[in-house]
């Protein structure tokens, strides 16, 4: 096992993976920007090194840095959280050329599932369903025209360097078709740098329900169930659980061999997540692969019993994996809700600033991520992620009441939050039906306004 890594990240993932060091009894290295003087990663990690100024650009994106402080600290790895620097290639190629340990995929799997048009090709291949659309990108309008009207409208045009809805539009008809094709070229370009689309149908009102995966050096493959992730403003997740209300045991065993069957399909090593679109009809396609820890992983391990960063590390140290063979076991239902420092009346402008008091709450089945305390500055320069309520029960009913009882006990005063937002959400009839998809937040809005 390694002794020591290198914590490439910051906010309550670094606090996270320091957690999971102490367990394994790996030494930690924190890195931080000037922002993150005060930063519980930093007080919390044996050693701390900062790499400059407040902006990620100038931090904890910067590859050359990230490895000059592993070096001088002699880590033997380094893990990468979410976001940042989690899914660069050359990242993982620059640790492996220095010697260090990437706590991750290796770059060609992270390349593979990168170029989202490759990816579903790859996938198309290896009889995984994907959406029906295009065979990779298309770059002629007059083609791409054609294709269009094969597919059906409505059209949807996604980036293929982008992922997570970045860069997509949807085309409603033929005339519209041109200029969206257009826009969204010139979008990616400018975001991305390729202006490379594909094209998908646009399903109605789909459930994006996504799996994790897990592999190791040793071939073995295998998935942990599901998470649904329907609810999302602006294709930022507010809620996610575990299971989702939408599968049968029948079409959670044909998702989960879909998702290992994506994952063998590169020889993926590592933790990861298979996303799908779910439709009405109980129909269901791969859109996308993130070759990353989640935000939204303990919602996983509450079900499971499992430390997946733990297991995250021990995978990279070349370790078979450790959960039992055949079929995961789950109990229950859990379900995270993200608290951001954004004002929901002010249509979820960020709020950064002084936490005066923080008070989070307890009891039974009932787990709080955070890097933030009263008397934390939360900075402008970040995402606005404060802190992670995820709760667990017997039943779904369970869940949700402890969920809506620990978010009214929640107090965070000095900035604005979106705790009393989920707390409504905890309280709306569509919600406890567990009849969500992706319209979920506009009716919500619609109805509880
Ligand atoms: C789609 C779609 C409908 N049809 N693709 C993909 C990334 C995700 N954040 C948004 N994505 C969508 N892709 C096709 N072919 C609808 C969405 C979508 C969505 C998906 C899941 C959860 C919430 C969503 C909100 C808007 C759009």
């Amino acid at each position: 096992m390694f002794r020591k890594l290198l914590i490439a990240n910051r906010g309550e993932i670094a606090l996270r993976i320091v957690r999971a060091c102490r367990e394994l009894d790996i030494a930690t290295v924190a890195v931080y920007s000037e922002a993150d003087q005060e930063a519980l990663h930093v007080r919390f990690a044996d050693e701390a090194v900062c790499i400059g100024a407040p902006r990620a650009a100038q931090s904890y994106l910067k590859a050359a840095r990230i490895i000059a402080a592993a070096e001088i600290t002699g880590a033997e790895a380094v893990h990468p959280g979410y976001g940042f620097l989690a899914e660069n290639a050359e990242f993982a190629e620059i640790c492996r050329s220095s010697d260090l340990v990437f706590v991750g995929p290796t770059p060609d799997q992270i390349r593979a599932m990168g170029d989202k048009a490759v990816a579903r090709e790859t996938m198309r291949a290896a009889g995984v369903p994907v959406v029906p659309g295009s065979g990779g990108t298309v770059s002629d309008e007059a083609e791409a025209l054609k294709l269009a009207g094969e597919i059906g409208y409505p059209v949807m045009i996604k980036a293929t360097a982008g992922g997570g809805g970045k860069g997509m539009r949807i085309a409603g008809y033929e005339g519209s078709f041109p200029r969206h094709f257009a826009g969204a070229r010139a979008e990616a370009e400018a975001a991305f740098g390729d202006g490379g689309v594909y094209l998908e149908r646009c399903l109605e009102r789909p459930r994006h329900v996504e799996f994790q995966v897990f592999g190791d050096v040793h071939g073995r493959v295998l998935h942990l169930g599901e998470r649904d992730c329907s609810i999302q403003r602006r294709h930022q997740k507010l809620v996610e659980e575990s299971p989702s209300p939408a599968l049968t045991p029948e079409l959670r065993r044909r998702m989960g061999e879909a998702a290992v069957r994506a994952a063998e399909a590169i020889g993926y090593v590592g933790a990861g997540t298979v996303e799908f679109l779910l439709d009405a009809s109980g129909e269901f396609y791969f859109i996308e692969m993130n070759t990353r820890i989640q935000v939204e992983h303990p919602v996983t391990e509450a079900t499971t019993g499992l430390d997946l960063v733990k297991e995250q590390i021990r995978v990279a140290a070349g370790e078979p994996l450790s959960f039992p063979p055949g079929e995961q076991a789950h109990h229950g239902h859990a379900i995270e809700f993200r608290i951001n420092a954004e004002d929901p009346a002010r249509d979820f402008a960020p709020s950064p600033g002084l936490i005066t008091t923080f008070h989070q709450p307890g009891g039974p089945g009932v787990r709080v991520d955070t890097h933030v305390y009263s008397g934390y500055r939360v900075p402008p320069f970040y995402d606005s992620l404060i802190a992670k309520l995820v709760v667990w029960g017997n039943s779904r009913r369970e869940a949700v009441v402890r969920g809506r009882e620990a978010l009214e006990s929640f107090v965070v005063e000095g900035i604005s939050t979106t705790i009393g937002y989920l707390a409504r959400i905890t309280r709306d009839e569509g919600f406890l039906g567990g009849d969500v998809d992706t319209s979920f937040v506009e009716a919500f809005q619609d109805r509880s306004s």
